[in-house]
């Protein structure tokens, strides 16, 4: 009798974990295919038509929304028409404002690293691309001017991945931009933040039409092209999914990446901070900042704010900086002297090629650390 109930329970045990691996697998499957369909042709070319499929998430009033807003709080308002296209002929027609939300988006991307990439390729495939980086859509008036900013030191490999993935989104994206990386020269300790107030200077000497800045690490790339490059009502975190973190903000608070402010909203929290020498913490202070003075973070759908990071060994010369846990607490009391209004730098050169401009720049180094004793 207890040899029966055994074997019956054994029987169901069986089932159970048969029942349980199909399930397993049933969902692979569906993640799967979620993944790769988008590249398949069909449903790209009916993606590409049926822009309300596009957006499931997308809704203009909610402030996290993926479509930019500019509400009556907004700190920017959108100048569609501002931007005259000299090109044109008297008797072709106006051009129209971009669509918000451009019609030629594809969705979820396959982004990989291991095919060897060229700059010769880079430039092969974006023909319309401009000396320096830059780009303005033909056929509408784009709503804003993007300047995106890329700090940079000795990642030549991973430039060519950002701009073979970037240039082409962008485009369909719909924004006028231009790509700036900065380069910091020399060998001493690195200083992202320090980077991106010198690219929002320098940025805007090449061009004062820029209202929107967006600060980009090299070794990210969006896995989505509805993850739109672009300002909003609030200061934008667009990296909230990368794959390091198991496709999720890593804390409420994560600001790291790629974010994006406007001029204004740039110039209210004074810019970002010059003394974060070596890895870590001027995300936070940023954050900080934004916070300190009434702005909200706005982040895409965590769905459509993926992310791959191209892997690599640490940094030389960008060691994890020790002084960010204590710096990230008195972000009230330095932002208002060390900021965009306290900037230092020499300019050492700039270069125009042809996918991007290059701004290499002297920013010197930390200060000596007082030894106790
Ligand atoms: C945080 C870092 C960020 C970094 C993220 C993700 C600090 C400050 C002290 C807590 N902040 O911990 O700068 O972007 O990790 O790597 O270290």
């Amino acid at each position: 009798m207890t040899r029966l109930l055994l074997g019956v329970t054994l029987e169901r045990i069986c089932k159970a974990v048969l029942l349980l691996c199909l399930l397993h697998f049933v969902i692979i499957m569906i993640l799967y295919f979620d993944v790769y369909a988008q590249h398949l042709d069909f449903f790209s070319r009916f993606n590409t038509r049926n822009t309300s499929r596009l957006h499931p998430f997308s809704n203009s009033s909610r402030p996290n929304s993926t479509a930019p807003s500019y509400g009556p709080a907004g700190a920017e308002p959108p100048s569609p028409s501002t931007k005259p296209n000299t090109n044109r002929s008297v008797t072709e027609k106006p051009l129209q404002p971009c669509q918000e939300v451009p019609s030629g988006l594809v969705g979820r991307l396959l982004i990989e690293f291991s095919s060897p990439m060229s700059m010769e390729r880079v430039q092969r495939e974006n023909p319309d691309v401009s000396l320096g980086g830059k780009y303005t859509p033909p056929d509408c008036l784009p709503r804003q001017k993007v300047a995106i900013l890329i700090p940079f030191r000795h990642r030549e490999h991973h430039l060519k991945y950002w701009l073979h993935y970037l240039h082409p989104i962008l485009r369909r994206q719909k924004v006028a931009y231009g790509i700036y990386i900065i380069n910091q020269y020399g060998e001493d300790t690195f200083n992202r933040a320090k980077l991106l107030n010198v690219g929002f200077l320098e940025a805007l000497k090449d061009d004062e039409e820029y209202d929107c800045f967006i600060f980009s690490d090299v070794d990210l790339i969006p896995m989505d092209d509805r993850n739109l490059y672009r300002c909003y009502e609030q200061p934008r975190h667009f990296a909230v999914g990368m794959d390091k973190f198991g496709f999720r903000l890593p804390y409420a608070g994560y600001f790291g990446g790629v974010s994006g402010l406007s001029k204004s909203q740039f110039l209210k929290i004074n810019g970002f901070p010059n003394e974060y020498w070596g890895w870590g913490g001027e995300d936070d202070d940023i954050f900080n900042r934004i916070s300190l003075n009434g702005m909200k973070v706005s982040r895409p759908d965590i769905r459509i704010g993926r992310y791959r990071m191209i892997k690599h060994e640490r940094d030389k010369h960008n060691e994890p900086n020790p002084q960010r846990f204590t710096k990230i607490q008195n972000t009230k009391m330095t932002m208002k002297r060390d900021g965009i209004s306290s900037l230092q730098y020499r300019l050492v050169e700039v270069s125009r090629q042809p996918m991007y401009t290059n701004i290499t720049v002297e920013i010197g180094r930390p200060p000596p650390r007082l030894v106790r004793g």
